[in-house]
């Protein structure tokens, strides 16, 4: 038998891949992967796409590492710093509960200056005014990051940031395991071993957290696969990942001068393998800020069930060139799901069902 007959066989009998059918399975025609990754998606979740209501908030651009391929960080391509203080954070909760969000998104740069309590700080506050709203706050870079800076371990810093209210960890800072790459791309933020040793922790103390993937950059295929291998078994051994979100790389206003952006057909590839290959995360996020809203409904089809959320502001990924700065309204989201064949499902920030 041919070893794409083999590859497609185990997939339909929902058997593992290895590693190298993982890399074969990048050979294979577009609308094939996407017919497999659909199936998979069908059976979990049939014809539901969720999305939540959530505002990001970025307290501060002030970064000690100068990561290759980020435009949103100060001191480099963007000279505008700033930090924002507790009241302004407050505020612009405040505005956003009054639009309905369930979820604040809580990540930033790594800015030395501030103190580590002026981060528990925001938690404590925003907690106590709205113990409703979902916190999902610091990265495990921005969890090295302050280990480090403050002399206290993983343990104790994770240990303070869920009494200040954080409920569930971000996934970012990931970005690309292989340590060659990473070397290359962001040589001084946390290392693969240590991102996957806090979402290990965050994970036995019985919480939730999700992982990002950046690629369409230097990364070749197999190191995405070889990212996604990591991942797994991590998921194998403590099942506390929610989503796996791979985000495609903007381009814009930084080091790497990457001359083209990704083809959209090696993202839906990328997104349909992340399907086949992650038997184990259950949720297969699509996230518009990068791939573009357009690509991401499309996505639904090659296997994501998961467009993120409303976000109403965004500055990461906009500062890289994508159209994202501000969000999008929920009745929009809903409209553009349903139009494109799917169920709309508003979900909370653990995947709980709310309508
Ligand atoms: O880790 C930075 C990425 C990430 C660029 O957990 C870039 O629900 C593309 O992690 N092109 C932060 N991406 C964002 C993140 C995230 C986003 C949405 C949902 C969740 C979640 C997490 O942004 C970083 C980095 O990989 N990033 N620069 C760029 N030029």
């Amino acid at each position: 038998m041919k070893i794409q007959e083999i590859i497609k066989n185990k997939i339909k009998n929902k058997e593992r891949l290895s590693f190298d059918e993982g890399v074969k399975l990048f050979d294979f025609e577009l609308l094939e992967l996407a017919s497999l990754a659909n199936d998979l998606r069908l059976d979990r979740f049939g014809r539901k796409t969720y999305y939540n209501v959530n505002r990001h908030i970025n307290p501060t651009n002030v970064c000690k590492d100068v990561c290759q391929f980020c435009a949103y960080s100060a001191s480099r391509k963007n000279p505008e710093q700033y930090t924002m203080t507790h009241e302004e954070i407050l505020e612009t909760v405040k505005n956003s509960v009054k639009n309905g969000i369930k979820e604040v998104h809580i990540v930033s740069a790594h800015n030395p200056n501030t103190g580590l309590k002026y981060y528990l700080d925001i938690f404590k506050k925003i907690h106590e005014a709205y113990p409703h709203i979902h916190i999902k706050a610091l990265s495990a870079a921005e969890i090295h990051f302050l280990s480090e800076q403050y002399n206290y371990t993983y343990e104790q810093i994770l240990d303070t940031v869920i009494e200040n209210g954080v409920e569930s960890m971000p996934g970012g800072g990931a970005e690309i395991f292989d340590e060659k790459i990473r070397k290359k791309i962001c040589g001084g933020k946390v290392s693969s071993d240590n991102w996957i040793k806090i979402h290990r922790l965050w994970h036995q103390r019985g919480k939730y957290s999700n992982a990002t993937m950046l690629f369409g950059h230097i990364e070749s295929r197999a190191d995405r696969i070889d990212h996604m291998q990591r991942l797994r078994d991590l998921q194998d051994e403590t099942g506390g990942f929610n989503a796996f979100i791979p985000l495609v790389f903007q381009t814009e206003n930084n080091y790497l001068k990457i001359p083209k952006a990704l083809t959209a057909q090696e993202a839906l590839k990328t997104i349909a393998i992340s399907r086949i290959f992650l038997d184990n995360i259950p949720n297969i996020k699509a996230y518009w800020a990068t791939a573009t809203l357009n690509l991401a409904l499309i996505a639904q089809d090659f296997g994501a069930n998961d467009l993120d959320g409303t976000i109403e502001k965004e500055s990461i990924q906009s500062a890289a060139g994508a159209s994202s700065a501000n969000g999008v309204q929920a009745s929009s989201f809903r409209a553009l799901i349903k139009n494109s064949g799917f169920i709309p499902i508003e979900r909370d920030s653990l995947y709980n069902e709310i309508g």
